[in-house]
């Protein structure tokens, strides 16, 4: 462990309140010309993008996601969540919903609950929740996937403020929270955030990594207040912290094998990381040495690089690597990350979402796992409007780029009243369109009105609800239903998808990485267990392929071993089997045949 990781929390140079007052003084004349841009600036690319609706109330999706108050926050608590996760719960190659849900300080509103949805494969969704025994009202935060016990059903593993929470899918529809027979159970209260699945070892188990937002106690926390430094913005007392705020340490968990984790917190260096923010935990090879490493992106403190040392245990290298803060050296608030390879490198880039007054943030990847922020040359760093939360570096519209999404919403919603024009409580959602030059342009109208149409959001999924061969993404609204953004991308580029199944490696292949080579170009894909804001995307690694009509696939297994597959055609899911080869796919699957015949 590096030991350069302390500093005094309240010397912050950029706190969030500071970068906030700066905010309308030197930002918004010169460079925004107004909450809702409407059309893309600088577009280099004429063909047509795909085009985002939101049809989450059609497809059913329309209980409220409860979160804190709505017309004001007097905790972090009730701002901070709540991630979301597409999950083929049932394995019938139909994604399904699972959505998280809050409370509000004195009461739990009726209804309130985290639910699970089934896909109903015409475009609709039931709710499930009770039958799958999922009914939970509390501060969930976030969510990951895996299969921890390698039956070969998906589990769900949920962090709250409280107690987190382990869901086993017993395979027949219900889940069963076995939290503490897994030993997972702790005494004490924790804030847990963000989380991930991990296979450490190569020994096919997949650990637990939990990371924990801050010390919470809403007896002692000051209250919104003028006379308190991080307890006002633009004149307004609102809600306190992080900084100034107690932080807290993480938790590292190791599979037994036998359904139970053993705290492993102290073995693997974990424990010993402090005086962090922590929020989203992503599982990713960023060195390419084969073993899977993680990065946490942290708030208003340091990120946390840890690499794998191979021998159970991890080293932070978050600052040697160039990815612990700002490229001009500053602390940033970091929220969501987007795994992917932007410039069709072969190797898996990072972006990272920010607070009020920070662009996003993109990080080139030398393949080595060291990062160089390409923020400014990208032409990310013009976008500072809101604060940003989901995120993916995917590809949008299947021209075989990776393209950004970005989900925003406020955490003091009562500087709308003070401040509507630039403070909205409800903001766009941003999409920049890769340019193919290492160059993004930030389009507006164009993508759709679920794009432009404003909500206070937090986690977003990204996957193929409909099984028509582009990515739709799911998002988290507070106090709102979810939006369910349907993509309606050209039928012009092609596209395929791999699902793998890990034999030596844990089931769900977490932590693989896959290269697809395709049109003389190649595109890097981790199969992450959390990404985007404490949320889950689908499993199957979707690739854009432009007019390419086939790729060859490279995997990297958790375990190591390292198989090619040639020639694999577009238009379809492949399902690949550690070891095996292509195997028979689920029901699903055949519906990507049948939209391919009816659209030639
Ligand atoms: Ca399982
Ligand atoms: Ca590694
Ligand atoms: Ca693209
Ligand atoms: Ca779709």
């Amino acid at each position: 462990m590096t030991g350069a990781r302390t500093f005094a929390a309240n010397s912050c140079a950029w706190t969030r309140r500071r970068l906030l007052q700066l905010l309308p003084a030197t930002v918004v004349p010169a460079l925004v010309p107004g909450p809702l841009r409407s059309a893309a600036q600088g577009l280099k690319i004429a063909a047509p993008f795909s085009r985002f609706v939101d049809v989450g109330a059609q497809a059913g999706l329309t209980q409220p996601i409860i979160y804190g108050s709505p017309e004001s926050a007097t905790f972090i608590l009730e701002v901070t969540g709540c991630g979301c996760a597409f999950i083929d719960y049932d394995n019938d190659g139909w994604i399904d919903i699972f959505l998280l849900n809050g409370r509000r300080m004195d009461e739990i509103p009726p209804g309130a609950s985290n639910r699970l949805y089934h896909n109903n494969r015409d475009g609709t969704f039931s709710d499930v929740t009770d039958k799958a025994g999922l009914r939970d009202c509390g501060w969930a935060m976030g969510v990951c996937v895996g299969d921890y016990n390698n039956d070969g059903f998906d589990d769900l593993f949920v962090t709250y403020y409280g107690h987190n929470k382990l869901y086993r899918n017993n395979g027949n529809g219900t889940f069963t929270d076995v939290t503490e027979q897994a030993g997972l159970l702790r005494n004490q209260i924790h804030f847990g955030l963000g989380c991930t699945f991990i296979e450490r070892n190569r020994n096919g188990l997949l650990d637990l990594f939990v990371a924990n937002y801050l010390s919470f106690d809403p007896e002692h926390v000051p209250r919104p207040s003028l006379s308190i430094s991080n307890c006002n913005a633009q004149g307004v007392p609102v809600n306190c912290g992080p900084i100034g705020l107690p932080a807290s340490h993480h938790f590292f968990y190791r599979n037994n094998g036998d359904g139970t984790f053993s705290n492993f917190s102290r073995e693997s260096g974990i424990e010993s990381l402090s005086d962090t923010f922590a929020m989203t935990a992503v599982v990713a090879d960023l060195d390419e040495d084969g073993w899977p490493d993680i990065f946490v992106a942290c708030d208003s403190t340091f990120n946390l690089l840890l690499m794998n040392n191979r021998d159970g245990t991890f080293r932070e290298e978050a600052l040697d690597r160039g990815i612990a803060m700002g490229g001009d050296g500053q602390r940033m608030a970091g929220m969501g990350v987007g795994i992917g390879d932007y410039n069709l490198k072969g190797h898996l880039d990072l972006l990272r979402t920010h607070f009020y007054n920070q662009p996003p943030g993109l990080y080139r990847n030398d393949g080595k796992g060291n990062f160089e922020d390409r923020t400014f040359p990208s032409r990310l760093s013009t976008e500072h409007r809101f604060i940003d939360w989901g995120a993916g570096l995917v590809d949008l519209d299947n021209d075989g780029w990776p393209d950004i999404f970005i989900a925003t919403g406020t955490v003091y919603p009562e500087l709308e009243k003070v401040a509507p024009e630039r403070f909205p409580t409800k903001s766009p959602r941003l999409v920049f369109r890769n340019q193919h030059d290492g160059t993004f342009a930030e389009l507006g109208t164009e993508a759709g009105p679920g794009i432009t149409t404003p909500h206070n959001s937090r986690g977003a999924a990204f996957g193929d609800f409909d099984n028509d061969g582009d990515l739709d993404i799911l998002i988290v609204n507070r106090n709102e239903p979810p939006s369910l953004l349907r993509n309606d991308a050209s039928a012009e580029n092609r596209w395929l998808k791999i699902r793998l199944e890990g034999t030596k490696s844990n089931r769900g292949a977490i932590g693989a990485r896959v290269l697809a080579h395709f049109g003389g170009k190649v595109q890097a894909q981790s199969l992450m267990s959390q990404c985007s804001y404490v949320s889950v995307n689908d499993p199957r690694l979707h690739f854009g392929l432009g007019a390419a009509e086939s790729a060859d696939i490279e995997i990297f297994w958790p375990s190591g071993a390292k198989e090619m597959y040639q020639g694999l055609a577009a238009g379809k899911v492949h399902t690949i089997r550690e070891g095996k080869g292509i195997v028979p796919g689920r029901e699903g699957d055949a519906a990507f045949e049948r939209g391919r015949s009816q659209k030639s």
